[in-house]
């Protein structure tokens, strides 16, 4: 993509409006315009980002043996009469009547619409075990939208519904969802820690948070420093095992580590004083087992031998726009976003030094399309502007790697690749270049953007 063709409309002055490095930086990037109090559009480059994210949720959660699908945004209320939420949940549900004075909702989440879908075509306990989720937009009209896509009123999430006949079935979807999310979460780049958490409005006490510790978090946090030396790695999981998921959930969830709301001083005292840890974290996505809550009240029933027997049921969600925010928190400098390989909008950046000379054109041409034939995206700027004005658009926007091009380099046959993250610069033909992406890239391979 050359750069003169693209929409990139970057902010030289910092927004006074932003409180936090990943708001202030979206906006300056131009990935995000915001349309009302907590509600954005998503600019190409921030639209790049979140359909990576979503690709690597998909990815992982079909990994995991769940099916995907996509329900509607709006919902009618008596779907949420039935369950017993409509009253319950508040101001945070708004509230739409149609033409014909029915009342109407946007969702803020699924577990209505999923179960009366589940109950319209499943009826036989044959059909489980059963896990279906959608990416989706939802809308909770928080009292307090802030720090940009972190609390919206409007955000994209991942959420996912398990049906089983059982409790330990529902248990077992439980742990698949753990190590799926651990996974999805190392993919890009970030560590999330699973920790104790509080059912809040989606009900169900058994419960975990998924949180990435940051300054800016919203959450304070409680736990084991020992906790962050877990990694998942490439490990790989029969996810149909009940014992590897258990064990799994197992080493990532017994060492001390919850949320304020369900933090125990006393428990917490036990761990040795130089582990004991207070930090603040994002939230960026939580689980729960609620057994049959909603299989109940709304009968969501199969038969078995014995009869008829309410589902086990459980739900999860990943916050798919609220995940750039915990990139960015996460990776950054004074300079700008540094992307994680996993989820940056274009594999490299490439900054033509002389824009007109022949020899430099070509090149970044013809290095375009060397990238492009080995599925790697590159953007390439080809404004006439100074090398500084270049180089500071290509640190704010963050692209991990950049191939600098410039006459006095390919006269000796040589590029300059740069690594955003260590500054480090080498010189290498163009060929030795690609070929160089090509292999970092090879442990990184995302679904392609748009
Ligand atoms: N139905 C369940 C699981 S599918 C559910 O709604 N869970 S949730 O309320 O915890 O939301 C899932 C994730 O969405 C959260 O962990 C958080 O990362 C994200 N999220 C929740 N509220 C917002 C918001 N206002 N703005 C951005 N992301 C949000």
């Amino acid at each position: 993509m050359r750069l003169s063709r693209y929409f990139l409309p970057v902010l030289k002055e910092n927004p006074s409006e932003a409180q936090i490095v990943s708001h202030r930086y979206m906006l300056r990037a131009g990935m995000i315009k915001q349309s009302a109090a907590g509600i954005y559009s998503w600019l190409p480059l921030g639209f790049k980002v979140l359909k990576k994210i979503e690709g690597i949720v998909h990815e992982e959660q079909i990994r995991a043996g769940h099916v995907p699908m996509l329900m509607s945004t709006m919902q009618p209320a008596d779907l949420w009469k039935e369950s017993g939420r409509y009253d319950d949940y508040g101001q945070e549900m708004l509230r739409i009547k149609d033409r014909h004075d029915r009342d109407m909702l946007f969702g803020p989440t699924n577990e209505e619409m999923i179960t009366d879908i589940f109950r319209a075509h499943v009826s036989s306990y044959k059909d489980l075990p059963l896990t279906l989720y959608q990416v989706q937009w939802k809308f909770r009209d928080e009292i307090r939208p802030r720090f940009g896509v972190m609390r919206g009123r409007e955000f994209y999430m991942k959420d996912g519904y398990n049906f089983d006949l059982t409790k330990e079935d529902a248990l077992h979807a439980y742990n698949r969802h753990l190590v799926s999310y651990l996974r999805t979460y190392e993919r890009m780049g970030l560590q999330a820690i699973p920790m104790r958490a509080d059912g809040g409005p989606i009900g169900g006490d058994y419960t975990h948070e998924f949180l990435v510790l940051a300054e800016t978090g919203e959450s304070e946090v409680f736990y084991d420093s020992a906790v962050t030396d877990l990694t998942f790695g490439d490990r790989e999981i029969d996810y149909d095992s009940v014992e590897q998921c258990q064990g799994v959930l197992e080493e990532f969830t017994t060492k001390y580590a919850r949320t304020d709301e369900t933090h125990d001083e006393a428990l917490f005292n036990e761990i040795p004083e130089d582990r004991r840890r207070t930090a603040r974290g994002i939230e960026v996505g939580q689980i729960f087992y609620f057994g049959t809550k909603y299989s109940e009240s709304m009968g969501a029933k199969v038969q078995t031998a014995d009869g008829e027997v309410p589902v086990h049921m459980g739900s999860h969600g990943i916050g798919v726009s609220r995940l750039l925010g915990a990139i960015i928190e996460a990776n950054h400098d004074d300079n700008g976003i540094i992307w994680p390989e996993g989820v940056t909008p274009f594999h490299c950046g490439i900054v033509n030094l002389k824009q007109g000379d022949e020899a430099a054109d070509a090149a970044c041409e013809s290095l375009e399309k060397a990238l492009a034939a080995v599925g790697l995206e590159a953007l390439y700027d080809d404004r006439k502007e100074r090398a500084g004005g270049k180089f500071a658009t290509m640190d704010l926007i963050g692209l991990p790697w950049r191939i600098t091009v410039g006459p006095r380099g390919l006269k000796n046959g040589v590029v300059e690749l740069t690594s955003r993250r260590s500054g480090e610069s080498e010189e290498l033909t163009p060929e030795a270049a690609v070929a160089k992406l090509v292999e970092i890239y090879a442990d990184h391979r995302t679904p392609q953007g748009f």
